[in-house]
């Protein structure tokens, strides 16, 4: 039988459990996708935000604004995200370039994401450290690591080189597409659709996945093969916020965050299955020859790099020695 003692005790427990930090009132975080909501691009980034909702009640709820352009300007997520108008966002880093310009080095990475939590740890820490100065914020984690982007036209090429061509770019594709000869055309993903339409450009940048979201295969004739650099979406979260979350809130974003940093298992047979619907839909591969390919994929190398440097003279070095292999 419980005495009145026994049962005082547990009566303060219980008080103490309420007041303790870990159970004061659940916090609400603002989250965005710099991608469309339920397109490809923010399809992960869901998920973690309703297991993030699931496990987590009573202690963090993400609410989830939707996505760009419709709850803001693309180009706005990352500036939004540091003045903490946002807490948690899901975006690629060509999307905030004009916070943070050394975020434009992912692309040129060599490193898979599981070498940065592990031998090459120095360079996640090193960007960390660009995060917090330049956008007041913490990298949770990353997704999509297989992919890689293209150039998709609606005239043909023959050689590495884009000259009279105008291309729909985000700054990720700027660099290579200028040094090839092209034109570059910076705009939120979307207006695409119209540009190509009206034949207002001739093409764009984009990864090999994604373009149905977009309905872009009735408005593509050509995709260039072979694709250059390597995707990524990060999932980044306002510092202030971060730091004042308590351990049991950080460690479910965390644990969420780093399970979609796990390479898809299927990766090489949803490319295949990719090129193929393509196809079905239409567009033809233009493969380069040999030497054209080299080409095109050491232009976007070093247009990528000489620009990094350009944009961030004071890390650019630094971040291609820890991004390259040797
Ligand atoms: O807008 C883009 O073409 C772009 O940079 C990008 C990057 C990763 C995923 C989707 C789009």
């Amino acid at each position: 039988m419980m005495t009145i003692r026994s049962s005082l005790v547990i009566s303060c427990a219980l008080i103490a459990l309420a007041l303790s930090p870990a159970t004061a009132q659940q916090v609400v975080l603002k989250g965005v996708s710099a991608t469309p909501e339920k397109t490809l691009y923010a399809r992960k980034f869901e998920r973690l935000i309703e297991e993030v909702n699931t496990k987590g009640k009573g202690l963090i709820e993400i609410r989830y604004l939707g996505g760009a352009p419709k709850v803001m300007g693309v180009f706005e997520v990352g500036r939004n995200l540091k003045e903490g108008v946002v807490d948690i966002a899901n975006l690629t880093n060509g999307f905030y370039t004009n916070v943070m310009p050394e975020a434009d080095a992912w692309k040129l990475l060599e490193y898979s994401f599981a070498e940065l939590r592990g031998p090459q740890k120095k360079a996640l820490d090193y960007m960390q450290g660009l995060y917090r100065e330049r956008m007041n914020a913490f990298l949770l984690g990353q997704q999509y690591e297989a992919h890689s982007f293209h150039i998709y036209l609606n005239k043909p090429i023959q050689k590495a080189d884009l000259t009279g061509l105008k291309i729909r770019v985000s700054p990720v594709y700027r660099a290579m597409v200028e040094t090839l000869g092209g034109t570059a055309v910076t705009t939120a993903p979307p207006d695409a659709y119209t540009m190509l339409e009206r034949g207002t450009v001739d093409g764009y940048g984009w990864p090999l996945h994604g373009i149905f979201d977009f309905s872009w295969q009735k408005v593509t004739k050509y995709r260039v093969e072979p694709p250059f650099y390597r995707g990524e979406m990060s999932i980044l979260v306002n510092l202030t916020t971060w730091n004042k979350l308590n351990d049991a809130q950080k460690k479910l974003l965390q644990d969420a965050a780093l399970a979609l940093e796990a390479p898809d298992a299927d990766e090489a047979k949803a490319a295949a299955d990719e090129r193929k619907r393509q196809a079905e839909a239409g567009i033809q591969p233009i493969q380069l020859p040999a030497g054209e390919a080299a080409k095109w994929i050491e232009t976007s190398r070093v247009a990528g790099w000489a620009a990094v440097l350009r944009a961030s003279p004071q890390h650019g070095a630094t971040l291609k020695e820890l991004f390259t292999r040797k």
